[in-house]
């Protein structure tokens, strides 16, 4: 994919503020401080597009970033972190259910994993829930440059088992060194034909 242009349109909080039009999504969802946001940026080649802390719980609405003015990055807030405001944990699961269950726009759900841990309590019910819900999608395990690639491979096993997904629904990643990037953007371009856009030009 040729990056021509992201632009940063709408911190959005609720259904009347996303984007209007039927361009196809794809939506970054995944615990605090796993990473979204920086593959965010790596993948659009840009440094500061979206917001990155250390901090966990930096992204609190949900940011739509349009591509190439033909199809949109929608970045989540992470789930799962304690310290995040208690308003805001009782909003998270309304406002993320409302965009997962009613954008029609939606072509692929990246569900973010830190390669280095097990998954957690919250990605196991967030894996079982899209399929539930029957929404495409695919686990990315982020931050591979931390371990070695032996690691690597113990890890995606155990990724894998944990959230009861084929190999080819696990791809490894790092932000840090770019490991994964032209992989990923071919899935995702394979969701955008399968869901079709007839206004794609590349
Ligand atoms: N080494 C390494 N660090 C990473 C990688 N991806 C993210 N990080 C670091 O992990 C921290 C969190 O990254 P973010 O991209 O802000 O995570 P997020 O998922 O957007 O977090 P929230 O917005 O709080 O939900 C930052 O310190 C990043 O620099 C990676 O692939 N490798
Ligand atoms: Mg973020």
């Amino acid at each position: 994919m040729i990056i021509r242009s992201s632009e940063f349109i709408i911190s959005a909080v609720k259904q009347e503020q996303y984007p209007l039009g039927e361009e196809r999504e794809i939506v970054f969802v995944g615990r605090s401080n796993v990473g979204k946001s920086s593959l965010i940026n790596k993948l659009l080649g840009r440094r500061k597009l979206a917001h990155i802390s250390s901090n966990p719980g930096k992204t609190q609405t949900i940011n739509f970033y349009h591509i190439n003015e033909s199809f949109y990055f929608v970045d989540l807030p992470g789930y799962g972190y304690a310290k995040v405001a208690k308003e805001l944990r009782n909003t998270w699961g309304p406002m993320i259910e409302e965009y997962f269950i009613k954008r029609p726009n939606l072509a692929l759900v990246l569900m973010l994993v830190d390669i280095r841990h097990a998954p957690t309590k919250l990605d196991v019910a967030m894996a079982e829930w899209l399929q539930h819900i029957d929404r495409p999608f695919l686990v990315v395990a982020t931050k591979a440059d931390k371990i070695s690639h032996g690691a690597q491979a113990k890890q995606a096993s155990l990724i894998r088992k944990e959230l009861g997904i084929h190999a080819s629904s696990l791809i490894l990643t790092s932000s840090e060194t770019g490991y994964g990037m032209e992989g990923l953007w071919e899935r995702m371009e394979q969701a955008m034909e399968v869901t079709g856009n007839p206004d794609q030009v590349d």
